[in-house]
This record gives C-alpha cells, sequence and structure tokens, in this order.
C-alpha cells in the first residue's frame, strides 16, 4: 500500500468513509539567508522531499475535527466559530489556526474531518509546523473554492503561527513548503513574497549532494529568544530610519554600525551580510556553479555562530566536522538553537561525510545525529489516489 492509500485507509476508518481528497506539504531547508525574512529581506530554501500528508473532508455542521499518526489517538474535535487565539494547546493548534485564519480573512470556510500522517521529523527545524498549516491550507483552497494564489495561502498559514500559535516567525518556511518547486531553489523576497523566482538547481546533475544532519537538539521558536532577536532587529531598523533592515544598503554597513547601541551592531551585521550572501548565491546557481554554494554557506555559519549567536556546540561540531571530512560548504539551516546542518559534499563523499560528523559527535558524547540527503522537491499539492 502507498503511503497515499495508507493515509486515505486511516481516514476512512477513523471518520466512516472516504476522504475527498490528500494534499501533501513539505518540510524545508533554506540553503541561505536565514534570519532575514522578518527583516524583509531574502531567502533561498528549498522544499523537502519528506511531507506531511492530509486527508480531508468537508462537513456542514461546521465542526473541525483533528487526528495525526504522529499523536495519541485522540480525535481533537473543535468548532470553527469557536476558534480563537491560545484557545487550541499542542501540536493541533497549527492546523486549527489555518482554518482560524482563513475565516478571519473573510473566506467562506466551515468545518472538515482531518488526518495527518507526517514524515517531516519535528523539532529538526525542518518546518515541520509549516508543513502542517500548509498541508491544511491547500487542501481548504481546493474544498472551499477559494483559489487563492500560493503566497496568499503562505501568509494565511504564517497568520495561523503568528496569532493563533504565538510563534512570531517569518514567511520564509511557509513560501517554501506552499510554492517551491522540484529541482529548484526558491529565491524569496519576503518583501513581496509574490516576487519570487525558482532558481533551477540540478545537485546530483553537477556530482552534488545535500547532506541534512539533524542535530536532536530541539529547537522551539516559541521559547522568546527568536522573538528577542526579531525585536532587536526591529529596534535597529527604527534607530536607523529605515523600514526594515532590508533597507541597508551593504554600502551604508559601516556608517550606520556606528550609530547603534554595541548590542545591535553584530544583528545588524548578520543581516546585511547575508543578505548579501544570498544574491551571490543566486549569481552562481545562475551561471550553473552550484559548488561554488561551499564558501558561501560555510561564511553563512561562521555570521550565525559569531554575529547572530543561534548556533550552538552541536551545530558547530556538525559544521567543523563536515568541513574537515571535505564538504565543499556547511551551516546550520533554520531557526538554529539546535535543529539541522546542511553539508554540500561531492557525490560519493556523504557517508564519509556523515560518519565523520557521526564519530565526532560520538567522541563529545553528543546524541548521535539523524542523516539525511535532500534534493529539491515539489511545493504543497494534491495528491492522485
Ligand atoms: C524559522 C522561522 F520560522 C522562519 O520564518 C525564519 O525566520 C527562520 O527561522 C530563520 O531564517 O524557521
Amino acid at each position: 500500500m502507498s503511503r497515499t492509500e495508507q493515509a486515505a485507509a486511516a481516514f476512512t476508518k477513523l471518520y466512516d468513509g472516504a476522504p475527498d481528497g490528500i494534499w501533501a506539504a513539505p518540510g524545508r531547508v533554506n540553503l541561505i539567508g536565514e534570519h532575514t525574512d522578518y527583516n524583509d529581506g531574502f531567502a533561498l530554501p528549498i522544499a523537502l522531499p519528506q511531507t506531511t500528508l492530509l486527508a480531508a473532508r468537508t462537513r456542514t455542521d461546521g465542526r473541525l475535527l483533528l487526528h495525526s499518526a504522529q499523536g495519541d489517538g485522540r480525535i481533537t474535535e473543535l468548532a470553527v466559530a469557536d476558534l480563537a487565539p491560545g484557545a487550541v494547546p499542542g501540536w493541533a493548534a497549527y492546523p486549527a489556526g489555518v482554518v482560524w485564519a482563513l475565516a478571519e480573512a473573510g473566506h467562506p470556510v466551515g468545518g472538515a474531518d482531518l488526518h495527518f500522517d507526517s514524515r517531516v521529523p519535528t523539532g529538526a527545524g525542518l518546518s515541520s509546523s509549516a508543513a502542517l498549516e500548509c498541508a491544511v491550507a491547500v487542501a481548504y483552497d481546493e474544498l472551499y473554492g477559494l483559489r487563492l494564489p500560493g503566497p496568499e495561502l503562505a501568509r494565511i498559514a504564517q497568520r495561523a503561527e503568528n496569532a493563533f500559535a504565538g510563534v512570531p516567525c517569518g514567511i520564509m518556511d511557509q513560501m517554501a513548503s506552499v510554492c517551491c518547486t522540484t529541482g529548484a531553489a526558491l529565491h524569496l523576497d519576503a518583501r513581496t513574497p509574490e516576487l519570487h523566482r525558482q532558481v533551477p538547481l540540478d545537485l546530483p546533475g553537477q556530482g552534488l549532494v545535500l547532506l541534512v544532519i539533524d542535530t536532536r537538539v530541539s529547537h522551539d521558536l516559541g521559547d522568546g529568544a527568536y522573538a528577542a532577536l526579531r525585536a532587536g532587529c526591529e529596534r535597529a531598523a527604527g534607530l536607523l530610519g529605515l523600514r526594515a533592515l532590508r533597507d541597508l544598503p551593504a554600502g551604508n554597513l559601516a556608517g550606520a554600525l556606528d550609530e547603534l547601541p554595541a548590542e545591535l551592531v553584530p544583528l545588524v551585521r548578520h543581516v546585511v551580510t547575508e543578505n548579501g550572501r544570498v544574491a551571490e548565491a543566486v549569481a552562481r546557481l545562475r551561471e550553473g556553479d552550484a559548488a561554488a554554494l561551499g564558501p558561501i554557506l560555510t561564511a553563512g555559519h561562521a555570521s550565525l555562530r559569531d554575529d547572530y549567536r543561534v548556533s550552538c556546540p552541536e551545530t558547530d561540531l556538525a559544521v567543523t566536522a563536515a568541513l574537515e571530512a571535505g564538504a565543499l560548504g556547511a551551516r546550520m539551516t533554520g531557526g538554529g538553537f539546535g535543529g539541522s546542518v546542511i553539508a554540500l559534499v561531492e557525490a560519493g563523499r556523504e557517508d564519509a561525510v556523515g560518519g565523520a560528523v557521526t564519530a565526532a559527535f560520538g567522541a563529545a558524547g553528543h546524541r548521535l545525529p539523524r542523516l539525511l540527503t535532500a534534493t529539491p522537491a515539489a511545493g504543497a499539492r494534491r495528491l492522485e489516489l
């Protein structure tokens, strides 16, 4: 039985009848452009082949029923009319928040029976929550005949996470989950997500592998550190008289840093140089030179470690061990404070690099990492049964 058939069969058993359809939404890794999205800046994520599947069917009584194959077996039952920020605890806040956000935006949505089955690792910085949200967004879009463009669905999903689940994230993860395409990275302009571009990225064709190293140090964006960084960036932009740090040209960086209190200097330096690294990475990819991403990734990690200070001993060790084992470049990906590291390696070297990182973790007494490889995969979509 395929995964799709399994999800349909589980739905049928739970809800006594077949689903209206099955949708899939992927997790992501970001190649470069970290902590830039909430500064109206740029990023370059790819969708992972790992997805969250959603089997769904509309209801006419305004009830919203949620069940996850990864949950405790119980069905959470809610009334769409009663959905309110903060009212739904746990994982169900992410999908329920999307229904709330659609209704809040004035879209004519009602209830549904939902069954999720996710293969996106949780707590690994690979956007498992965005995958949950975006699966609901695309399913509701079709089931309720909304026909919203991808960036609008991503905005709805981000609104769910910000206002309903209380996580002050930017829009990168939701844009990646909805708008990525197979064989390309998504060049995101977070100020105007509609202007995103697909940048072809044929890793196997260029003899490259992107190794994803889940450090198994669980990251949590809701714990205050992410919000504090975001607030620091917004304060710096305000002090500089800018709408957002994206509006600070790299040529004016040195002068701007002189005007800022010391604690904001490294934050601003990271954001401005990171936007520059995105532009450089896109230029190299457009020239067909994916291997040239290597040093850009490694420079991005140094900036996140030394200036933005969102790395941790495990992510730093994964980067160092991967580079020592011959990776072309490596960096933490996602929000940080744990999560995953990506390493760009020549094809055939992935086992050696992965083995070296695992050995280094063992020697340091860390939990051993989980390894996977990533190729740029498709964004959220309906699956054929
Ligand atoms: C997390 C957030 F959800 C994103 O919006 C982004 O800010 C990222 O951290 C850091 O680049 O994934």
